[in-house]
């Protein structure tokens, strides 16, 4: 792991600005790393940082995966069938370079300097790279690259070829999309495909088709090529869709045919412009660090571009930057990306809950094949909907992910005032998926008990009681009630049509209410701290610091029931869940569960850093939430788990701008409007971050002399700065205390 960060540290440099992310050198060992971290994405399709001479494998579609049926020895009743696998598409950077005539041949050359460099106010990426030819001769390549933030499926390049500072002649082109990654020992990256991925019906340099025989999707990339001054203009549409072959063919020319006639500038002029409405919001800084500064700001760019903007798709666990976790959705969209989005760009965050909405139909079967007679249950990991877990302890029993996605609506409708939205899609959606919370659980000694559920720790599985679980349930179904409500009195006529379509009525309501009153969180008398779940406690304490180094991460040392039978943790699970769902727990109570879960925690999940700061923070253990905050806020930075080559860790990022503003910060959504309770780490002189709440925008600076809070813009906000009622108008500002 250390290798990992000292290497990839030399070679990252950061503008003094804190704008601009470079890598330099050709290291190969760092090759995959730096390609993710200068990926280029809108949520659409995605193009990994790597330079044309050596490019393969660099680009994805949202759209664009295989279905493949999952082979088991013992097949049981309800297992799921089939998986979703985003594949790479056709390679759009392959480039050819003639010297007098003559093609390069790359493999006969050495680079002598090369610098990629990404300019996150704009989104683009340049790249000056200085070969040394086989004859001696200098080749200097210039290449400039956008992918449209708009969401368009399209890729602009600007290249231009020198030798001795004369222009030589550069032949972009098209390949056919590379076999994806094959299944190896690591379960996070490559699956057996089988037939391997696309076939191809029509390639040529300018235009390849393709289609996934599984899927039955179809691809067409189209290159088009222009002169633009001494440079070449080089634009790759791509259509994707079941669509007949030549239609998907004419719908890519048509893009990339716009896109080369309005021209590179006029692109990166737009660009420029969408990015500044999104800086201009989130404006996070940490005074006098511009090593942190920076890296929350590309953490940030990830989030922003990776994210589906069409409702049709979301965020993957590592955007559309790699091909680690076959481009799978989790429960990491909503409870680590969501939340940040909600308040950065809310109708980013809109489209992906519309994404859940359209893929209700497919938690709703997914339910069924879990024997639940009413109700929805989201997949755990999916691209189409269904359910692609194969391994159901860790995978379909983590329940939870309907709490994730509750949790997440009730914060966008709270941060944006989007009641239509909850009228539309939001209602339906908490009601169907908090009426799993009823046919999974049972009424015992007056309290109401949910089974067999797997927390968001995955080396505990199929318990009863999680602390997490019943909480997050706990308050799904008090906000499913209290939407309920809501929306019946602002729409009633919509709420009639909804109420009688899902065949809902008040008793079932009144349940849902009476299971949340009742709901079990375990807790231990002896030990004086709220339980992981009924079981966790009496099972033995596995030794987390006494285990070697080279056995983490324990997934791919041990066999699972190792792990299930030991008090041992992958991630937060009871700490998350005091985080999300802690505002009744006295402090002195999470300040407990800190100090027993953190040792036996081992945070192979790049999710827990994050969640643990935050909690560090609340319970006053500053140098563990720096560390924590670090940990989170650099993890692909710094290649700290040595596996960024397959993608960002999207959740992990997002935790990054969480830990600042919900941990340092102490912002919590309450009551529909939200609180905040901040610190200053020692080591900072200070830190400043911005977000928009229905339609107004503040911003936040602490330093040592308080917390300075401006509305900017909209309606006054109120809102509570420890136990201090803040209500501030438009063009106003005011200054408490620090917690
Ligand atoms: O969703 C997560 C899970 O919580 C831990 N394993 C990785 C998944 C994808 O990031």
């Amino acid at each position: 792991m250390g290798a990992h960060r000292s290497h990839r540290g030399e070679a990252l440099q950061f503008g003094t600005d804190g704008w601009t992310v470079a890598i330099a050198g050709d290291d190969a060992t760092c090759e995959g790393w730096a390609a993710t971290i200068l990926a280029l994405s809108n949520g659409a399709l995605g193009v990994r940082g790597a330079i044309e001479e050596r490019a393969r494998a660099t680009t994805f579609l949202a759209q664009a995966y295989e279905t493949t049926p999952i082979h088991y020895h013992e097949r049981l009743s309800g297992f799921a069938e089939q998986s979703d696998t985003r594949v790479p598409v056709a390679e759009p950077l392959g480039l050819r370079v003639f010297v007098d005539g003559a093609e390069v041949d790359f493999a006969a050359a050495r680079i002598a300097e090369t610098l990629r460099s990404l300019d996150l106010r704009s989104g683009r990426l340049t790249r000056r790279t200085r070969w040394i030819l086989a004859d001696g001769r200098t080749l200097e390549i210039v290449a400039e690259r956008l992918v449209p933030i708009d969401g368009s499926p399209v890729l602009l390049r600007r290249l231009y070829a020198t030798v001795a500072g004369k222009r030589v002649a550069l032949e972009p082109h098209l390949a056919p999309a590379p076999r994806p990654e094959v299944q190896s020992d690591d379960p996070r990256i490559g699956v057996n495909l089988g037939t391997g991925g696309f076939v191809t019906e029509q390639a040529d340099d300018t235009q390849v088709i393709e289609r996934l025989p599984g899927s039955g999707t179809g691809v067409a990339a189209v290159q088009r090529m222009r002169a633009d001054g001494e440079a070449s203009f080089v634009v790759t549409g791509f259509a994707v869709g079941k669509a007949e072959s030549g239609a998907l063919a004419a719908q890519a020319a048509q893009l990339a045919e716009a896109h080369l006639a309005a021209g590179f500038d006029a692109a990166l002029e737009a660009q420029c412009a969408a990015f500044a409405a999104f800086w201009d919001r989130a404006d996070v800084a940490i005074d006098g660090d511009a090593r942190t500064t920076a890296t929350l700001r590309l953490n940030l760019y990830h989030l922003f571009c990776s994210a589906g903007r069409d409702g049709v798709s979301t965020a993957a666990a590592k955007g559309l930057t790699g091909e680690g976790y076959e481009g799978h959705y989790f429960w990491d969209t909503e409870a680590f990306m969501l939340p940040v989005l909600a308040v950065l760009a809310p109708d980013v965050a809109r489209a992906m809950l519309v994404y859940r909405y359209r893929t209700l139909g497919a938690a709703k079967a997914n339910a069924r094949a879990l024997n639940h007679e009413t109700g929805a249950l989201y997949a755990w990991r999916t691209i189409g909907g269904r359910e692609c877990s194969a391994h159901y302890p860790s995978g379909s029993a983590q329940y939870h992910i309907n709490a994730a996605i509750a949790f997440a609506i009730g914060l966008y409708a709270d941060a944006t005032g989007d009641e239509a939205f909850l009228a539309e899609m939001g209602a339906e959606m908490l009601v169907e998926t908090a009426r799993l919370w009823l046919s999974l659980g049972d009424w015992r000694d007056g309290g109401f008990h949910l089974h067999g559920v797997t927390g968001p720790d995955e080396y505990t599985t199929l318990i009863d009681d999680n602390w997490y679980t019943n909480r997050m349930a706990q308050k799904h179904l008090r906000l499913a009630c209290d939407v309920a409500g809501r929306v019946a009195a602002s729409a009633p006529g919509s709420w009639a049509e909804l109420a009688a379509r899902i065949d809902l009525d008040e008793d079932e309501l009144t349940g849902f209410a009476a299971a949340a009153d009742a709901m079990h969180l375990p807790f231990d008398d002896a030990l004086g701290i709220d339980a992981q779940d009924a079981s966790f406690l009496g099972k033995p304490r596995w030794d987390v610091a006494a285990t070697p180094r080279e056995r983490f991460p324990l997934l791919l040392h041990y066999h699972p029931m190792t792990l299930y039978r030991h008090q041992v943790c992958k991630q937060a699970d009871l700490i998350l869940g005091m985080v999300l769902g802690g505002e009744d727990v006295p402090l002195d109570r999470k300040r407990r569960a800190f100090d027993y879960y953190e040792p036996i925690t081992t945070h192979d999940s790049t999710l827990s850093a994050s969640t643990f700061a935050i909690l560090a923070s609340e319970v006053g253990y500053p140098e563990q939430a720096s560390r924590f905050f670090r940990a989170t806020s650099f993890v692909d930075v710094e290649d700290q788990h040595g596996n960024t080559s397959h993608g960002v860790h999207m959740a992990s990022l997002a935790g990054s701008w969480l830990a600042l503003v919900w941990g340092f910060a102490g912002f919590r959504p309450a009551d529909g409007s939200f609180a905040f309770r901040p610190t200053l780490p020692d080591s900072w002189q200070g830190y400043h971050f911005g977000l928009s709440w229905r339609g107004s925008e503040l911003r936040v600076a602490v330093d040592r002399d308080g917390a300075r809070y401006r509305v900017v813009s909209g309606e006054p906000l109120a809102f509570r700065h420890g136990n201090a009622e803040v209500r501030i108008a438009a063009g106003e500002s005011w200054t408490g205390p620090l917690a």
